[in-house]
């Protein structure tokens, strides 16, 4: 080992072992309803260098990267045996995708990759590219991955390598290490992306939330988040499904949606974290929205507050596909906190932390889409009148306390 090489990992550990172990801190300012946090807790730089590099230097003198890694985003998450587990989507400068868990003891700083990444089984068909796994508890006592498995458009024409075939690849385990592979999710779309698995039982059955849609990126006629039930899981299939979020005109989801992590049960009905697209000069953008389904019927969504939860901010707003905050995995904590993890830009993971109580005075209590100016307008003003009354109201009491009371 030369004297050059030596102080080159030097450094590289240095400045890795300084990244994981950096203190991660809120953001001062805040809306009430997040917190947001100052550092990403995963990027590219994260991955474990014993992945990018030969330490070897008869087989690699000049200490190169030997396997470049792209971006670390889209990240499944829950809490396991009290650590707080993300499960991200780790891209390589290949594009292609795979899966790996990392772990921190507080969900929002010090995430340490595991040694090794995850071999996700192949089935009959294999797949090009794996990505967006949903992490869910299901109450059967497995853990599921649902995840996106992307494969050539067999029918596609030679000219064109870009078609490509989107479905829902299943898989389960007890401990994230130990992976069995379940038959691909068969629904009538397609295409799908965005499958989330419900978990509880409904009706006895596997519960699904899909994204149907016609092209790889075009929504089309499909679109909207769906549901559908499954008798089985090891051979998972959809006959119906039934849209429960649509897309609409002029609000943030009108060109595509899909449901986000698994939603959280509460005492007044299920939460829902969502993904919103819409179409810009500049791109598509996409924006994450919340909402909320009836306990006693999980297609039926009763509040929905108007606009965005979390849009893209500051340097989140730049990256790999710009303009883009994308959610797949949330955590709510024993003592109401929630972990949100949201990528920024298809390149790096963040958390942002609200507790159950906030989002749901937020989801309950933030006034729907008017779908027109005329209804923003008239929703601004009355808060504003409400807020005039309510302060003049004070200033009187204030001003003649005994006229008052
Ligand atoms: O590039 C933004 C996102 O695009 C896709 O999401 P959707 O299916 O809703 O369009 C996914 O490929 C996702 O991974 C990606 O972050």
């Amino acid at each position: 080992m030369t004297k050059d090489f030596k102080k080159r990992l030097n450094d590289l550990e240095q400045a890795h072992d300084a990244l994981i172990a950096r203190p991660n801190g809120a953001v001062e300012f805040s809306n009430g309803i997040i917190t947001r946090y100052k550092y990403p807790v995963l990027t590219e730089m994260h991955t474990p260098l014993h992945w990018r590099y030969d330490f070897n230097p008869d087989n690699n003198p000049f200490l190169m990267e030997r396997f470049g890694i792209n971006a670390v985003f889209n990240s499944g998450a829950m809490k396991l045996n009290g650590k707080y587990i993300l499960l991200p989507r780790v891209e390589g400068a290949d594009r292609k995708s795979f899966f790996a868990v990392a772990e921190s003891d507080n969900g929002i700083d010090n995430f340490k990759f595991w040694d090794k990444p995850i071999i996700i089984p192949e089935t009959g068909i294999p797949d090009t590219n794996i990505y967006d796994m949903r992490l869910v508890q299901h109450e059967d006592g497995w853990i599921y991955g649902l995840f996106c498995t992307e494969r050539r458009d067999s029918n596609a024409h030679i000219g064109d390598q870009t078609a490509a075939i989107a479905q829902c690849g299943i898989v389960r385990t007890k401990d994230l290490l130990e992976w069995e592979r379940l038959k691909d999710l068969v629904t009538p779309s397609p295409q799908q992306r965005n499958v989330v698995l419900h978990p509880e039982f409904v009706n006895g059955q596997y519960a699904f939330y899909t994204r149907p849609q016609d092209g790889f990126i075009e929504a089309g006629n499909g679109g909207g988040i769906g549901f559908g039930l499954s008798k089985s899981i090891e051979e998972a299939v959809i006959d119906k499904e039934t849209v429960i979020a649509q897309k609409v005109y002029h609000t943030v989801y009108e060109a595509k949606n899909g449901q986000g992590p698994a939603p959280i049960k509460t005492s007044k009905g299920w939460l829902h974290l969502a993904h919103g697209v819409r179409n810009t000069a500049a791109g598509l953008r996409y924006v994450l929205y919340m909402f909320m389904t009836a306990l006693d019927d999980l297609t039926r969504i009763i509040h929905q507050p108007a606009g965005y939860f979390i849009a893209p901010e500051g340097n989140e707003r730049v990256g790999d596909v710009s303009n883009v905050v994308f959610s797949n995995g949330w955590i709510a904590d024993d003592d109401g906190t929630v972990y949100i993890y949201y990528a920024s830009s298809d390149t790096r993971m963040h958390v942002a932390t609200s507790t159950i109580e906030k989002l749901l005075d937020y989801v309950i209590n933030t006034a729907p889409d008017g779908f027109n100016s005329f209804a923003s307008a008239s929703t601004v003003t009355k808060i504003a009148e409400d807020n005039l009354a309510y302060l003049s109201e004070q200033a009187m009491e204030k001003m003649q306390p005994h006229l008052i009371k």
